[in-house]
């Protein structure tokens, strides 16, 4: 599996509690590389931009709203098979059933406020990327 980048967000219910550097001592330990990084205070129109694949499901209002609560960082992590490898060290969207040593099982509220997103096809992931960095801001 060649070198990829995929992209994420350390979401506003881990930033409010000072995860920041928790998150990504796991992300490094992973033997994924944090090629860039902000923090940014999204606005709830941004939220629904980033989110829109999700415009029909119930939560998400909640989600957007969640999403411009307090400030965000988003990452673009690269590294061997960095889509899935990221989605492993994540755990699943419920924490509740992540599995042992994971973000999610370790720093997750819920099921709406679970710490991170990552990137779930090549294509997405370039296209988030694209959303929040600008090519000279991503130093590999
Ligand atoms: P993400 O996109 O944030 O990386 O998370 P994911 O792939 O594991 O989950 P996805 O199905 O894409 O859902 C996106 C985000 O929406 C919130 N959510 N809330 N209340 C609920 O039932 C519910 N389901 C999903 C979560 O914040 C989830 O990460
Ligand atoms: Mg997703």
């Amino acid at each position: 599996m060649a070198i990829q980048r995929t992209f994420s967000i350390i979401k506003p219910d881990a930033t409010k509690r000072n995860l920041t550097g928790a998150i990504n001592a796991k992300i490094e330990a992973a033997g994924l590389r944090i090629i860039a990084q902000k923090r940014i205070h999204l606005t709830k129109a941004q939220a629904g931009v980033f989110y829109a694949v999700h415009a029909e499901r119930p939560f998400y209002g909640e989600l957007c709203e969640f999403m411009a609560s307090e400030p965000v960082v988003v990452q673009v992590l690269e590294g061997e098979n960095a889509i899935a490898a990221y989605r492993d060290v994540m755990g699943a969207t419920d924490p509740a059933e992540a599995a042992e040593g994971t973000i999610r099982k370790d720093f997750a509220l819920s099921k709406g406020e679970n710490s991170v997103h990552g990137s779930d096809a090549p294509e997405t992931a370039a296209e988030e990327i694209a959303y929040f960095f600008a090519g000279l801001e991503l130093v590999g």
